[in-house]
């Protein structure tokens, strides 16, 4: 079975995590998955490379539900120190998804040091639990094994290269998704 674009692959995130918080890496990532869904339980960090991750365990360690980050193999490469972290604290409750295309694929399509070694491999080295794959079904069920799993857990998706063409700006103001995104955890 083939690749997911990357838009496909959001998707099947935002069918799993429809109630749950969601904190999503910046650029393209976070405009596809603007253009066709916002919920209040999405923290977008626009802008912040390196830090989707970081922040996704912090609200994990403060929440009891389940917890999900969507980031970028060249966010995750830029803010690598986080993974030893993940997996001291690995909090249960927290899912990180890593869609890797080998690129910074936002940034003019430049290779990341994804295409040259083996980022999951680094994450399994650590002791993380880790799962790999490449399709929706199998996304979709890895998803569901991280709900049930004992400890964190990160799922490399290797996804197509390149960005979906004619996605709108997401000009959304930082501090008010913010804002919105504590309210919504508030609520639950
Ligand atoms: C500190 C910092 N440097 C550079 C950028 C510009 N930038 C935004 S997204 C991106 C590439 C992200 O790559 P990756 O996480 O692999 O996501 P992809 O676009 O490939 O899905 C870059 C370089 C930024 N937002 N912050
Ligand atoms: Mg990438």
């Amino acid at each position: 079975m083939a690749k997911m674009t990357r838009i496909e692959a959001l998707k099947v995130i935002d069918a799993e995590f429809a109630s749950d918080p969601l904190v999503i890496t910046c650029g393209a990532t976070a405009r596809e998955f603007a253009s066709f869904s916002r919920r209040p339980t999405h923290l977008p960090l626009l802008d912040s490379m390196g830090l989707t991750t970081p922040v996704g365990l912090g609200i994990a360690l403060g929440y009891t539900g389940n917890v999900g980050v969507v980031d970028g193999d060249g966010s995750l490469l830029m803010g690598f120190s986080i993974l030893p972290t993940l997996a001291a604290y690995g909090p249960k409750n927290l899912t990180v998804i890593v869609l890797d295309n080998g690129q910074h694929a936002s940034a003019d399509l430049f290779e990341s040091q994804a295409m040259h070694v083996n980022i999951a491999g680094a994450a399994k080295g650590l002791g993380i639990e880790t799962y790999e794959c490449e399709t929706g079904d199998d996304l979709k069920s890895n998803i569901a094994r991280s709900k049930n799993s004992n400890s964190v857990t990160v799922i490399f998706v290797k996804i197509l290269q390149g960005n979906t063409p004619g996605i709108p700006f997401f000009l959304a103001d930082p501090a008010q998704l913010g804002a919105n995104f504590a309210d919504a955890l508030k609520s639950k």
